[in-house]
């Protein structure tokens, strides 16, 4: 993973300053890059990393949090692999007077002054222009027409289920198809993020299905099972059906120029820089913003992709 240029650091240098973080695991190359930008910007500004990799499990998070609370580290970063479920250990935190910070993936709680900011992604905006894609795609076909009836549909393949990504971009998706009827989610199933879901479920779903136009993936990850899934059954992705897929690794940017990807939405994983500048803020007792969604863009077949850049992840 290459790092971000988007460092924002106004307090770099200073560091001095301990960060427990935890990390959901390692579930995905887009993980592992927002894992090397946490650790390399954490180096490189001089903030103390305690950093604990949770395997996926919600209880493992809570267990590294206690244990950041015991340590007395100055502020608390974590992942939350789902959304719910957080508010016990933020009021532990918050008694200890040690603030946390919220990234990547957002909670549902009943209290918003249990944490002090998020930083991440916008998993709703991406769910919303992975439909915009499909129909510009399809009126450019010629059947987004609702008088013609032709159905466009859709297989959806979610993120792991209960986390603020998967419910986010599936509301954002749902939400931008909403006034156009002939797009129908013919069947929707949770790979959490996972390549070997994506193949496993493809695999299943092609036996039972033969007739669909459209595969919305959560992941690159798993839109990477899903392709050879379909290699494997003789259909050409991105000809036979159309792929819509999140993250832009440099593996689905690669599928989308050999065509057989049809759209990347991107999903910046280099949080690193803004994590270290936002610790070292709260820190010092300052606020942050409540909400910050770090910039993302949009490749798709339409586009020239000869200047993108590598993608480093
Ligand atoms: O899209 C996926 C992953 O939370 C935004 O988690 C993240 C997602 C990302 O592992 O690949």
């Amino acid at each position: 993973c290459v790092r971000s240029e988007t460092h924002q650091g106004a307090t770099s240098g200073q560091g001095g300053i301990i960060l427990g973080f935890s990390q959901i695991g390692a579930e995905s190359a887009w993980r592992k890059c927002n894992t090397g930008s946490i650790q390399q910007a954490a180096e490189e500004s001089g903030v103390q990393l305690l950093f604990a990799n949770a395997e996926q499990k919600q209880e493992n998070q809570i267990k590294a949090m206690r244990s950041f609370i015991a340590y007395q580290v100055d502020v608390i970063g974590f992942v939350p692999i789902v959304a719910d479920g957080w508010d016990n250990i933020l009021r532990e935190a918050m008694d200890a007077g040690i603030p946390v910070l919220v990234t990547d993936r957002k909670i549902h709680t009943e209290d918003d002054r249990l944490y002090a900011g998020f930083i991440g992604t916008d998993s709703e905006q991406e769910g919303r222009e992975a439909a915009f894609f499909l129909l510009k795609k399809f009126a450019r076909l010629g059947n987004q027409d609702e008088a013609d009836g032709k159905p466009v549909r859709i297989i959806e393949i979610s993120g792991t289920e209960g986390s603020s990504v998967a419910l986010g971009r599936a509301a954002g998706f749902r939400e931008a198809l909403a006034d156009h009827p002939e797009f129908t989610i013919i069947h929707s199933q949770s790979g959490d993020f996972l390549r070997s879901k994506g193949y496993e479920i493809m695999r299943n779903l092609l036996e039972v299905y033969s007739d669909f136009e459209v595969v919305f993936s959560h992941n690159d990850g798993m839109t990477l099972g899903i392709l050879d899934a379909m290699r494997e059954a003789g259909i050409r992705p991105g000809k036979d059906v159309v792929i819509v897929t999140i993250d832009a690794e440099q593996a689905a940017i690669d599928a989308l120029r050999r065509g057989e990807v049809n759209c990347v939405i991107e999903c910046n994983p280099k949080t690193g820089p803004a994590i270290m500048s936002l610790a070292k803020r709260l820190a010092q007792g300052e606020k942050i913003p409540r909400l910050l969604h770090v910039d993302e863009t949009v490749f798709s077949e339409y586009d020239d992709l000869s200047s993108v850049a590598p993608r480093g992840y």
